[in-house]
């Protein structure tokens, strides 16, 4: 089928190589697919029509690639790059698959771990420059523990922020136009993961050197493995200029991390998170970091990346419907109803705080105001179920 809902440039959707090119592996078994190589993996992304590509330094090039390797991997990469017209907004380090960072990158307890991670990431900055990213995701895995004897969480986010100022600081020191992005996560694979929520990861940015290079990257999944409103964590990324970038997925609930297709098991949560996302006018681009069931075939996973972005903008489709359908309309109208008490408007002055004080308030008036939550919500499902 191909029709108003397939993906355009301007809607900038991305996938990680990690995404389309999960081969079916989970903790219970191995990989269902062939491993498909980068090159492929942007034709195949290429073919879908997607916008962009992201990757983790060692989906690109292997962790034990000689400089030569590297050097023939990332020149074929780029020609794929060239005959898709795709192209790589963000890239991230890999800093939780090698045993090095069992316990940790950025948060080990080991000086040496730590510096090699440093080391790993700035070489991995390097290559994401080279290739066009203007954002760097920082995904803290391994950043967590089992165990609250052997690990000082004050002392990790000590760490984590030694960590971040130094990258910033390298990379002006380079002169690179890149920005962070920090995604948080709860759990998994390590038990609890330090910051485990975007609002955690707002608060400590603020703490950082160069705050004003450092944003987030919410992830769908991440928020409702923790039990939050994914839309609530936008609104504050919105809110405090930091939405840099999002991860799209779907998830039910907290359980493991599932990186459904996205909108394909919450859809009017979905539904939410892209209304608000085109009414403020996000800008960045939409990545889906969600792999296919383990019982798909490539055939199957072209099905899957096709789904995440027409099903983006068919919600975008019943966003703008939202926005002009009367009912809805008049209903929201009268929910926000009344007229603003002038005392309690900014700017503060000591007279209206007085004035305030000893105003009287019809308390059971007040307390008798009923809202028609459920004709709002009965409409917004119906809308989201085609039926007007
Ligand atoms: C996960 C994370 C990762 C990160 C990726 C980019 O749960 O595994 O979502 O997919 O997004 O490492 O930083
Ligand atoms: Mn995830
Ligand atoms: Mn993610």
């Amino acid at each position: 089928m191909s029709d108003r809902y397939d993906p355009t440039d301007r809607d900038r959707f991305t996938f990680g190589l990690w995404t389309v090119g999960n081969p079916g592996r989970d903790a219970f078994g191995g990989p269902v697919r062939p491993t498909l190589s980068p090159v492929s993996i942007v034709e195949l992304l290429g073919e879908v029509g997607a916008w962009g590509v992201n990757f983790h330094d060692n989906d690109l090039v292997p962790i034990d690639a000689t400089a030569a390797e590297q050097d023939r991997i990332v020149a074929a990469f780029r020609k794929a790059l060239d005959a898709t017209g795709l192209r790589v907004p963000m890239a991230t380090t890999n800093l939780f698959s090698d045993p090095a960072f069992r316990d940790g990158a950025f948060t080990s307890h080991s000086p040496e771990v730590r510096a090699y991670a440093l080391h790993k990431t700035m070489r991995a900055i390097d290559l994401g420059v080279e290739l066009g990213a203007s954002l760097y995701v920082f995904w803290g895995g391994r950043e967590g523990c089992e165990c609250d004897a052997g690990k000082d969480a004050l002392e990790a986010l000590k760490r984590m922020r030694e960590a971040l100022n130094f990258l910033t600081h390298y990379v002006k020191d380079q002169g690179y136009d890149l920005r962070f992005a920090l995604e948080a996560k709860p759990n998994e694979p390590r038990a609890d993961i330090y910051l485990p929520t975007t609002g955690a990861m707002l608060a400590f940015i603020e703490t950082l050197e160069h705050s004003e290079m450092v944003g987030v990257n919410p992830e769908v999944a991440h928020e409702h493995m923790a039990g939050l409103n994914f839309t609530h964590a936008l609104a504050q990324s919105w809110d405090a200029g930091k939405l840099f970038h999002i991860d799209l997925n779907d998830q039910n609930g907290p359980r493991y991390d599932q990186d459904l297709r996205f909108g394909s098991c919450n859809p009017k949560a979905a539904f939410h998170l892209v209304r608000f996302l085109e009414r403020v006018g996000y800008e960045g681009p939409r990545h889906f970091d969600a792999h296919a069931y383990r019982s798909a075939d490539v055939e199957d996973v072209r099905s899957f990346a096709r789904g995440c972005m027409r099903t983006y903008n068919i919600l975008r489709e019943r966003a703008e419907q939202f926005e002009k359908h009367p009912e809805i309309q008049s209903l929201l109208m009268e929910i926000r109803a009344g007229d603003p008490v002038e005392e309690a408007q900014p700017p503060y002055t000591s007279g209206k705080a007085a004035a305030l004080k000893s105003r009287t308030f019809d308390r059971k008036a007040l307390g008798e105001r009923a809202l028609p939550y459920e004709r709002l919500d009965q409409l917004t499902t119906e809308l989201l179920l085609g039926n007007i």
